[in-house]
């Protein structure tokens, strides 16, 4: 049976928790594959509004298994922290599983993000300084902290040690800071051990019965495309598998078991964070932007960064991807618009550019080229069918999706739950 995979299209925060929660009640499980808490999903559910981190937002699903792959970076503290609100609103996480191979952000990792992009003045790339990076790289360098970690106590110690002696250098000798205990990072990741115990399994092994056993495995991207390590605006990225492929190796299931991609795509752009970003906007259509869709970072806060419609990025995201459909949300905060720019191509000093620019120094001087289309004045929150949206805001549809790379099957018309047209 199928494992469905969804994925931001975009920067992120193209409403990546809505669709999880949309097809919540077919699915036995949903897994984070990738990132931290540095991700933010906002999910509505009648007047409640949830805001979720480090947890898959399928846990607000009842009878749903939400599962931390092994592709995770996990803060413990920040981890107990969302399950405590969660059950003080009456969420059941009883079924939270933890990947033992998963990895552990530790107060070094928080700090280190920090002091780094301070040091990095211009050219930081506006982390949400949650350690993320810092954690990514202990992995790949080897001297990361597992979960099964916490349960071997000399292990750990050593582990801590060995991750340690580099930092303390660079902490004092160039950052300025003072350095940290070894005894006290252990003493702090052993008091979550017994809490965190029943929650830990061999995670790949129960998604591969799972599927075995015909259950629906939903796995859940955070952040995006084109914020992946090895696709994205590098270096301007977060510090994971952000696209599909990242399911399978940030889970432990084969790659064919995949039988479709869900890629959300935002009906206009935004990005939180530095890096190239074609069609931003700097005019009053950026604020209307922002303030019509509520563009703040859910995790920092941070107000987001507004632009236009860029095909050329969806077209590249369902290839890299091989999205199968799109889901595309937010057409309701166009409403009010007298026409929409659309960005079809890029001209990248007087040369035509139809898909992404491999080389990042063209796509950073990439100008868009821009297609526009005659917006719509009438409130679109309660259409439910594709019909009842005026003709504008149909035909502005049917054109992305004739040059975003797949067929647009879903619309989000509003932030609430049953703020949908389903066309597929
Ligand atoms: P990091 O912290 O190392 O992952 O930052 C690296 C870049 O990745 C971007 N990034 C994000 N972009 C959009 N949304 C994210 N999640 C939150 C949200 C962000 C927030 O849902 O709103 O609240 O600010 C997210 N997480 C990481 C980040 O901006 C850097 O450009
Ligand atoms: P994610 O990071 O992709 O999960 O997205 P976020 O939750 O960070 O940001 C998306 C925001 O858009 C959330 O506040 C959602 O409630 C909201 N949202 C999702 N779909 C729609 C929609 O169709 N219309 C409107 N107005 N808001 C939406
Ligand atoms: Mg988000």
């Amino acid at each position: 049976m199928p494992a469905i995979v969804i994925i931001g299209a975009q920067w992120g925060d193209e409403g990546k928790g809505k669709a999880t929660d949309l097809l919540g009640e077919r699915i036995d499980y949903v897994v984070k594959f990738n990132g931290g808490n540095n991700a933010g999903h906002t999910v509505v559910i009648g007047n409640q509004k949830y805001a979720l981190h480090l947890l898959p937002s399928g846990i607000l699903t009842p009878g749903v298994t939400p599962v931390i792959g092994n592709g995770v970076v996990i803060d413990i503290e920040v981890l107990f922290d969302e399950l405590d609100a969660l059950i003080a609103r009456g969420v059941d996480v009883s079924k939270l599983r933890v990947s033992a191979n998963a990895h552990l952000i530790t107060h070094y990792h928080r700090t280190l993000d920090k002091v780094t992009e301070r040091f990095l003045g211009s050219r930081s790339i506006g982390t949400t300084g949650r350690g993320i990076g810092p954690a990514y790289a202990d992995k790949i360098n080897r001297v990361g902290l597992r979960v099964q970690d916490l349960f071997d106590e000399n292990i750990l110690r050593q582990k801590v040690e060995a991750a340690l002696d580099q930092k303390n250098h660079l902490l004092v000798k160039i950052y300025n800071r003072r350095a940290i205990s070894a005894d006290e990072i252990v003493d702090t990741l052993l008091s979550y051990a017994e809490r965190l115990r029943p929650m830990v399994a061999d995670t790949a092994l129960e998604l591969y019965q799972a599927l075995e056993d015909d259950k629906n495995v939903l796995f859940e991207a955070g952040q995006a495309t084109m914020l992946d390590v090895d696709h994205g605006t590098y270096p301007f990225v977060t510090s994971s598998s952000a696209t599909a492929g990242g399911a399978a190796t940030g889970s432990g299931i084969g790659p064919g078991r995949i039988s479709r991609v869900i890629g959300i795509v935002k009906a206009y752009t935004t990005r939180v964070g530095a890096g190239p970003f074609p069609t931003e906007l700097f005019d009053a259509s950026g604020e209307f932007l922002r303030a019509n869709g509520f563009e703040f970072g859910t995790t920092t806060g941070r107000p987001r960064r507004c632009g236009w419609y860029d095909a050329p990025i969806a077209r590249y995201s369902a290839r890299i991807n091989g999205v199968t459909d799109f889901v595309l949300t937010k057409l309701d905060v166009l409403t009010g618009l007298t026409t929409i720019p659309v960005c079809v191509a890029y001209d990248v000093n007087g040369v035509r550019f139809d898909e992404m620019p491999v080389s990042q120094s063209d796509f950073h001087h990439a100008k868009p080229i821009y297609e526009e289309f005659p917006g719509w004045s009438e409130d679109i929150t309660g259409a439910r069918t594709f019909e009842d949206l005026p003709q504008n805001a149909q035909d502005y549809v049917l054109a992305v999706e004739k040059i975003s790379g797949a067929r647009i099957s879903v619309i989000g018309v509003g932030p609430g739950r049953d703020e949908i047209i389903v066309r597929h």
